[in-house]
């Protein structure tokens, strides 16, 4: 499988921050633990994917790197034009000018091992929220790459398919009246906000950098509430630059409340690590032994719990920060 080998990032082609290792460091701080089995994932039907994301998206999705190299392009597939202000927003032909109708940014490449990845990573998000369904309290789904970025039709921010609604989409499918979604990672979840904006049986919350400072920069402010009969089951605590503990678990604290009185019975806990005080691009001061009382706090709920990995770029300390979530989760009993 080949991985992308470009981010567009200042200006600069570099070695993408989304890369393999980071799943290989979580894996490993996790086969170190006794936190439970691993699982390997199972394949999937398209069904739940259909049911979140467009046919004409998935179908530009799976040949768009196919298509770059048949239009004799040399380096990797990636976005530089947009239906921006005022622009006809119909489909083009042209697979420069499709990856653009496509985009949400320009920072993600597709590659010859993309479509792969992608749909891996959607199956090991499944595969969690089954075994959520049979009757599980707590699990983990190590997807990657991350999902939240990804809307019905776009992609981008290392986001292709949207792993976390794409499990609530399954467990609303298996009859589930309410599911709530928690949104950690430093960035804002778009694509997860929008996919659910005008519904009330899936709740999402997230908290994350203010999108005046931090991407995905055009989503994620607090008065974007829902919308129909889905006004008031989205909740945004967009916070500053420099955020630490303190306040960062005061809009925890909200959050939490919020849920408990929506009474969903799955959470999905879009997980990012991204907090953390030295991720590479990120903005807030986390510490590792805040990730421990974060798990804890997200246990008292007693919900049945999904965690879907999304963002983290630390590679020597994205293990460590997962595993302090999910023991701390563990720890409440
Ligand atoms: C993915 B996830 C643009 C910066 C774009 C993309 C960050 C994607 C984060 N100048 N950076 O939420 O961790
Ligand atoms: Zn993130």
């Amino acid at each position: 499988m080949r991985d992308a080998k470009t981010e567009l990032y200042g200006g600069e082609l570099v070695t993408p921050f989304e890369r393999p290792s980071r799943a290989d460091t979580v894996i490993k701080a996790i086969a170190q633990s006794n936190l439970g089995e691993i699982l390997e994932p199972e394949t999937f039907t398209m069904d739940p994917v259909r049911a979140v994301h467009s046919d004409d998206f998935i179908a530009f999705l799976e040949t768009a790197w196919q298509e770059w190299q048949d239009a004799g392009f040399t380096g990797e597939a990636i976005a530089s034009s947009w239906p921006a202000r005022r622009m006809q927003s119909r489909v083009p032909t042209s697979i420069d000018g499709k990856i653009g109708y496509y985009a949400l940014a320009a920072e993600t490449s597709i590659t010859e091992g993309t479509w792969a990845a992608v749909l891996a990573s959607k199956d090991v998000a499944l595969t969690g929220a089954k075994a959520l369904h049979r009757g599980e309290q707590g699990v983990f789904s190590l997807c990657r790459p991350p999902g939240h970025h990804a809307a019905s039709d776009m992609f981008g921010g290392y986001c292709f398919l949207n792993n976390a609604a794409i499990a609530a989409q399954y467990l609303c499918d298996q009859g589930t009246k309410r599911v709530a979604i928690l949104d950690i990672d430093f960035h804002h979840g778009n694509g997860t906000q929008d996919i659910f904006y005008d519904r009330d049986d899936v709740m999402f919350c997230s908290l994350h950098g203010d999108p005046q400072q931090a991407f995905p920069y055009f989503l994620g402010y607090a008065d974007e509430t829902g919308s129909g009969k889905g006004l008031g089951y989205n909740l945004n605590y967009p916070m500053p630059r420099d955020t630490g503990f303190t306040q960062w678990q005061q809009s925890l604290t909200a959050a939490l409340a919020e849920l408990d009185k929506f009474s969903p019975q799955y959470l999905i806990v879009s997980l990012g690590v991204d907090t953390f005080e030295n991720d590479p691009i990120s903005f807030f001061k986390l510490t590792t032994a805040d990730y421990f009382t974060t798990g804890a706090m997200i246990a008292e709920l007693r919900i049945p719990t999904l965690f879907v990995m999304e963002g983290g770029y630390d590679i020597d300390e994205v293990g460590i920060n997962v595993l302090e979530v999910l023991k701390g989760f563990e720890s409440v009993k």
